[in-house]
This record gives structure tokens, C-alpha cells and sequence, in this order.
């Protein structure tokens, strides 16, 4: 549930006490806005990166899809966390609690309040790019949990976990939900996990959520759904790059596709041109022809598999200790343990 500012404001004294933010800027990544867009676009194969998504109404349409008939993703991997929650806290004893793109925190309820079952105090770290979800999470979260201390960190994975490579020296256990991992390619995979280990002690622990390998028509149906919420998700990142970087983009111009490619496992989601035609972004002096039927590329989402999962993360330094699904191996819930430097 949102805040409002004046609800903010009156939040009682103790909440703000409990409640630290830090604000990690980066400046570089401000200098090189929109060059991923410009190298992107410029491809013979022309891609967009996933992350401009998430605007405000991106975000939001995200939540929608979240509740999708047809996205069994958030709903699975919170049925295992429900199942699954006190044993893991058994498992990792007391730890702070660290979560890579927490958003509303809605699924990590489930692991406070096992750590609490268990009579822990809570230390909870989350990390977002949006400084508006995850103060208003905060303060919800601080208000049902009296015990809870929470240091928000706003910035990127890569700023967040570099800064807690250096802060802390308590046992952590970092957490990564929902599948994003997905959305990273090969490359993008191992720089993250490479960050993750690098910010982990020995003995410290990492929590992965992976949507797993399923039938065709099961993963296209999830994001093809027949209310046309994902269509709607995939065409505002147009209208987000517009904003933005002043753009002529033409929503009626584009259609949704997203297909399941059975080689690399992986839907792969498109905005194709209906029609031949140019599209500009005056900020960043672009001009981009598009051919009738021509394809971006705005999103991958790896479907894994445990076992090769398993041999890649030990690859890595992180050593399996459990793996946690639901009835149907719809999705994967890995708990991991550092095991060499
Ligand atoms: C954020 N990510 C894990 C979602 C996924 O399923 O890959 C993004 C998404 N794209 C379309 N629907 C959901």
C-alpha cells in the first residue's frame, strides 16, 4: 500500500529511528545516458535494454502482471517461500538480510516473519533503483515488524553490493527473487554473480529464485496474457525512451510478439513494426529506420534448469545446500552457500 507524504511526515519517531537511507548516486551512468539506446537501436538486430521498462507506469503495469492468471511466476515462488520460509531460517540461523531489487518486499514478509518465529532480531537491507517504492515499503514493513531495522540502499546492484562488500561483517544472506537473473544474458549473468560472491564472507548465504523449464505453451501464454497487460508493459518502454529523450515514437506503429525460443531456452520478447517508417530521439540525436516487420529485441527470460543451475553456481564459489520447488517444478527457490574465495 502506498504512503502519502503527509503520512510520512507524522510517521511516529521510533519508525525513523529504525529506518536509515542511503542514496548511492553515479554520476558516470548519468554522463552515458541513453548510449545503450543509441548502440541498441544501431544493431543490425536492433535491441532495447530491459531496464527502461521501469518507469512509474511501467512499474506499475509490472505489479499487474504479477497478478496475471497467466504469470504463475510471483505466485509459485511465493507458495514456496510460504512452505518453505522457516526452513530456511533454520538453516542460515541469524543473518541480515539483504534483498537485490526488493520492490514492495511483499514475498520477504514470508522470510521475516520466520526469522522472527524464531526469535531473531531483524536487520533488513533492501536495494532498488526507486527511492519511492522502497521508502513506502519501509515504512510499511516498520510498522508490522517492531522489532525490524531497516538501511535502504537506492542505487544499483552493482553500487549496493560493492558497498556492502565493505560495511558489514555479520553473517548476511543475500537474496535474489522473481527470476530476474533471466533477464541477464551469459555475460551480464557472471558479472552479477561474480559481484554477489565478491560482496559475500565464506559461510555467508544467497537465496536465487529461478523460473524453471516447462512446456511451450505454458511460458508463452505467460507473457502473450489475454488481457493484453504484458503488450501494454513491452509498448510503454516506447513511451517511457519519448519522455525521456524527447522521441516521436509511434505506439500504434509496433506489436507485442513474445515467443519461447526451445534452443536457448529463453522467451524472447519483441516490439515489431507494423509498417516501414522512422522514429526519432531528439536528445539523443537519433534517427532510426524501421522496415516492415523489422523486430527489437526488449527482453530475454532464461527458463532454467536445476541441476545445470547447481554446476554453474559451484563454478562460481556458491555451493548448493537446498533446493526448494513447488509441486509442479514450475519454479526454483536455490539456497546457496559461499564456499571459496
Ligand atoms: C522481471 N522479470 C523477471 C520478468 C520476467 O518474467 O522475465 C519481466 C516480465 N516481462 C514480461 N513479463 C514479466
Amino acid at each position: 500500500m502506498s504512503t502519502s507524504y503527509q503520512e510520512k511526515l507524522t510517521e511516529p519517531f521510533f519508525h525513523q529511528q529504525r529506518l536509515n537511507f542511503e542514496y548511492l548516486l553515479d554520476t558516470k551512468a548519468a554522463n552515458d545516458e541513453g548510449q545503450d539506446i543509441i548502440e541498441g537501436l544501431n544493431r543490425t538486430l536492433k535491441t532495447l535494454p530491459p531496464r527502461y521498462f521501469y518507469d512509474g507506469k511501467g512499474s506499475q503495469l509490472f505489479e499487474q502482471i504479477c497478478e496475471l492468471p497467466e504469470y504463475y511466476p510471483t505466485r509459485t515462488e511465493a507458495s514456496i517461500l510460504a512452505q518453505y520460509a522457516p526452513d530456511i531460517a533454520e538453516v542460515t540461523g541469524k543473518v541480515k538480510l539483504i534483498e537485490l531489487g526488493s520492490g514492495s518486499s511483499t514475498k520477504t514478509r514470508l522470510l521475516l516473519d520466520a526469522y522472527q518465529a524464531l526469535g531473531y532480531p531483524l536487520s533488513y537491507v533492501p536495494i532498488d533503483v526507486s527511492g519511492s517504492i522502497l521508502e513506502d515499503s519501509a515504512y510499511s514493513l516498520l510498522r508490522d515488524y517492531s522489532s525490524l531495522e531497516i538501511k535502504g540502499l537506492i542505487g544499483t546492484y552493482e553500487q549496493a553490493l560493492n558497498q556492502l562488500k565493505l560495511s558489514t561483517q555479520e553473517p548476511k544472506l543475500v537474496i535474489f527473487l522473481g527470476s530476474t537473473i533471466g533477464n541477464f544474458s551469459d555475460l551480464e549473468c557472471d558479472r552479477f554473480i561474480n559481484l554477489v560472491t565478491s560482496s559475500l564472507a565464506i559461510g555467508d548465504y544467497f537465496l536465487l529464485g529461478i523460473d524453471l523449464q516447462k512446456p511451450t505453451e505454458i511460458l508463452e501464454a505467460a507473457y502473450n496474457d489475454s488481457q493484453g497487460i504484458t503488450a501494454d508493459f513491452n509498448l510503454n518502454m516506447l513511451c517511457h525512451l519519448n519522455k525521456r529523450f524527447q522521441g516521436n515514437f509511434e505506439l500504434n506503429f509496433f506489436q507485442h510478439q513474445a515467443v519461447y525460443n526451445e534452443v536457448d531456452c529463453q522467451i524472447e520478447m519483441y516490439l515489431t513494426s507494423r509498417e516501414s517508417h522512422q522514429a526519432i530521439l531528439k536528445d539523443l540525436n537519433l534517427l532510426v529506420d524501421f522496415r516492415q516487420g523489422e523486430t527489437i529485441l526488449t527482453e530475454i527470460s532464461r527458463k532454467f534448469n536445476i541441476s545445470q543451475m547447481k554446476t554453474y553456481l559451484h563454478s562460481q564459489g556458491l555451493k548448493l545446500i537446498q533446493s526448494y520447488t513447488d509441486d509442479q517444478e514450475w519454479f526454483g527457490l536455490l539456497l546457496c552457500q559461499k564456499s571459496f574465495n
